[in-house]
């Protein structure tokens, strides 16, 4: 494990993935689920020569008019060619996300001082593997230095410090990033405001006040707001509609609503069309930002082909909708992922093993890719 993990505050049931644990039928996908594991067996369901799963899911989602993306981290002290060569390639992965270079502990350890040496180092790889960026993100209550969390600032302090926070970090990038998740995770499970130093000082004002600043630093880049547990309808999906129906008819700039889709193998809703659709019948893109699906280990044949159904339903539940930009898996093999080391026990959530093969669920997804009927407005 190469990448640094930071100390969770969060008592797990806030975590992403601790979603309700209905278990519903894996039986409501109509396309079929490839269960195989193997590089020398591929799907041909495609009228195209070439083997569906040799285009690449971004190659693939493209002709859909989406993206298909991934998460990165600890690039610079990575040694894993095989890695590298997989999470680099333009085919598979159109579009990279930092998973922790961009944070605000990363960026501004300490008041006015800003580093950017891993964050830059990772956008420049990413341009040069022919890839865009998403950046993550600018406001959370989460991996935040105790000078903002601890600092005891006034309300017009604290707007100042995220304005010039904003500014400094996303106006380093202006122009070179696809979308930034502005705020990230504003709610808890049951709709309420999380309490945070931002909204127990300046109220559910900071989030305007974080994408207005956004906007005015980088026009181009398209503003989200980002968050787990939002993907089915519930509460927090429900207080998260509310949030964003109130943003739009007050014109703060605001592009899209990010579902951070940390899953777990049957145990989510199965509502995330009807939940998708909402948002982006509001005029918001939608985008499904740090998809993975875990299980509790060991790893059966039975658990890949459950997941290769769940991965697809997502995936679906995206494709069916033409405002859903695209799709980004939270790393690129199991061996790299967030997930065993906050959920001892349980892991292999990502479309790619640990020898960075590709498992049944990649299959899956690169099906669904390839039958979309929606073209996408990315
Ligand atoms: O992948 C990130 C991991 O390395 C960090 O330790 C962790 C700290 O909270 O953050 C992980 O990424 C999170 C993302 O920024 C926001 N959504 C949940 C992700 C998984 O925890």
């Amino acid at each position: 494990m190469i990448r640094s993990l930071h100390a969770h505050s969060t008592a797990s049931a806030g975590l992403p993935g601790n979603g309700p644990t209905t278990s519903t039928s894996a039986s409501s996908t109509t396309s079929t689920v490839l269960t195989t594991s193997s590089t020398t067996t591929r799907s041909t369901t495609s009228a195209s020569s070439t083997p569906t799963a040799l285009r690449g899911l971004h190659n693939l989602a493209k002709a859909k008019g989406r993206y298909f993306g991934t998460a990165i981290d600890g690039l610079q002290n990575n040694n894993d060619p095989a890695y590298q060569a997989l999470t680099g390639n333009p085919a598979e992965f159109g579009i990279s996300t930092a998973g922790n270079s961009l944070k605000w502990d990363a960026t501004e350890p300490s008041r006015g001082t800003f580093t950017f040496t891993s964050a830059d180092y990772h956008l420049k790889w990413a341009k040069d593997h022919g890839q865009l960026y998403r950046g993550h993100t600018l406001v959370w209550h989460s991996q935040l230095p105790n000078w903002v969390s601890s600092g005891g600032f006034s309300n017009s302090t604290l707007i100042s410090i995220i304005e010039n926070h904003i500014s400094t970090v996303a106006g380093r990038y202006k122009g070179q990033l696809y979308a930034w998740d502005v705020v990230n995770e504003p709610f808890n499970e049951d709709g309420t405001y999380r309490t945070s130093v931002f909204y127990n000082t300046i109220g559910p004002a900071f989030i305007p006040i974080a994408l207005r600043a956004a906007r005015a630093t980088d026009p181009s880049a398209k503003l989200y707001i980002n968050d787990y547990n939002t993907d089915w309808i519930g509460s927090k999906s429900n207080a998260m509609y509310a949030l964003a129906q109130s943003l739009v008819a007050q014109k703060v700039p605001l592009d899209g609503i990010g579902f951070q889709a940390h899953l777990i193998v049957n145990s989510f809703e199965r509502t995330l069309p009807t939940n998708f659709q909402r948002f982006a019948a509001l005029g918001l893109d939608i985008a499904i930002t740090e998809l993975d699906i875990r299980f509790k280990l060991p790893v059966t044949d039975a658990l890949l082909a459950s997941q290769a159904e769940n991965y697809q339903y997502v995936v679906n539940a995206c494709l069916g909708i033409s405002r859903c930009v695209g799709i980004t898996t939270w790393d690129t093999s199991d061996d790299y992922s967030w997930v065993p080391s906050t959920f001892p026990g349980e892991g292999a959530a990502l479309l790619f093993d640990a020898n960075k093969s590709p498992k049944p669920a990649y299959y899956a997804v690169a099906n669904a890719l390839a039958a979309a009927t929606v073209k996408g407005n990315f």
